[in-house]
């Protein structure tokens, strides 16, 4: 038997690169096989049971799907430096800037391939799933492939009248952590947390690798481009080396993203959370669908509509779940830290019924 992992992913796919990132760091024997249609008709769709990536098939056989589900049984079989910090008010700000990365960094992510790379991303989808054919073939793959991804942008919120916002904000964000990034290697020291690898889906294959994107970080934020580049290249520094703060410190520099969070996604998380819990209430045991109607955003002083995602609740059901099994000592400083960072919506989230991931989507827990 082997004792490698595959990876079965894309370049140019989110989530790959967040669980690309961690195999490498945590210096996990692994192959990464490109996602084309082949792997989805063979490995993919009788292994998951529906189109997705990232899927990771460990050295036994077994299947791993979801970025967030294979790092956590990836941390469990393999102890060494872990990618949650021990502090309990580190770990639960990593937690919460997976969730931004994973749920909300997603509007730009998606506003900038599919409204200023889309040709490239089309090609892109092309070259992935028939590697063999003609340039013009692969085009007109990628055309029809990209279709749901393109009209996606649109949905989770970036509708030509939310463009300027959702720039402002992204840059934004690109310049807080460009300041962060002067004084820190990683959010939260000199090694990766969960934190850094939910923020490394985005800002890997859509805002570095997306040639628009990739000019637009590195003019704009080039200390954010190489923590990109050092997160995901194998090679110095070696794998699992660093660090997190003493003392559970949150450095300063990482305020403003957490504000940013907070003030961006919460809100959204609020209404997410009423509308799933009307809907279980409404029909008690079913899975929840994938999306749930629209409901308004607010970016930047701009008002916009999005999907409402029950998915993103599940996510937040972990960081909430680290906050309430805080020690009286810890939850103090916890709340300290949400205070500084308007997180007190957070500090009392009205959560809906307990969730359980379910493919793609949630359902009620067991
Ligand atoms: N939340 C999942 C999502 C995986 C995901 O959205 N993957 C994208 C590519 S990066 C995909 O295959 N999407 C198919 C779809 O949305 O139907 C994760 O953390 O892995």
């Amino acid at each position: 038997m082997t004792n490698r992992y595959t990876l079965y992913g894309a370049e140019i796919s989110y989530f790959t690169g967040k669980v690309r990132a961690y195999l490498r760091w945590k210096g996990l024997p692994h192959d990464e096989v490109p996602a084309d249609a082949q792997v989805y008709r063979e490995v993919i769709l009788p292994r998951v049971g529906f189109p997705v990536i990232p899927v990771v098939v460990t050295p036994a056989g077994e299947t791993l799907q979801d970025s967030t589900d294979i790092i956590d049984a990836l941390e469990h079989r393999h102890p060494g430096p872990p990618v949650y910090p021990p502090g309990p008010v580190q770990h639960l700000a990593s937690l919460l800037l997976e969730l931004y990365g994973d749920e909300w960094l997603v509007i730009p992510a998606m506003h900038y391939r599919w409204h200023h790379n889309r040709e490239w991303a089309m090609q892109g989808f092309g070259e992935l799933n028939a590697p063999a054919a003609a340039p013009d073939e692969q085009r007109r793959i990628g055309a029809k492939l990209a279709q749901p991804f393109a009209q996606a942008a649109v949905l989770l919120g970036a509708e030509p009248s939310m463009h300027a916002a959702v720039e402002a904000s992204y840059e934004a964000l690109l310049g807080e952590l460009d300041r962060h990034f002067a004084r820190h290697s990683h959010l939260l020291g000199t090694g990766p947390s969960i934190g850094d690898f939910g923020l490394v889906g985005p800002l890997y294959a859509h805002q570095y690798r997306d040639p628009a994107s990739g000019e637009l970080m590195k003019r704009l934020a080039p200390r954010v481009a190489r923590w990109v580049e050092c997160m995901q290249r194998p090679g110095p520094p070696p794998p699992a080396s660093g660090a997190f703060l003493p003392g559970d410190e949150i450095p300063d520099t990482l305020l403003p993203v957490l504000r940013r969070m907070m003030r961006e996604q919460m809100p959204v998380l609020e209404d997410s959370a009423r509308r799933v819990a009307a809907r279980m209430a409404g029909h008690p045991g079913e899975p929840l669908p994938r999306t749930l109607g629209m409901h308004a955003f607010e970016l930047e002083g701009c008002q916009g509509q999005r999907i409402v995602r029950p998915y993103s609740l599940w996510m937040l059901q972990r960081a909430r779940d680290a906050y309430r099994a805080l020690a009286p000592a810890d939850r103090g400083r916890a709340d300290a830290l949400l205070a500084r960072i308007g997180g007190e919506r957070f500090a009392h989230f009205d959560d809906p019924p307990r969730l359980r991931r379910d493919g793609l989507s949630v359902a009620p827990a067991a």
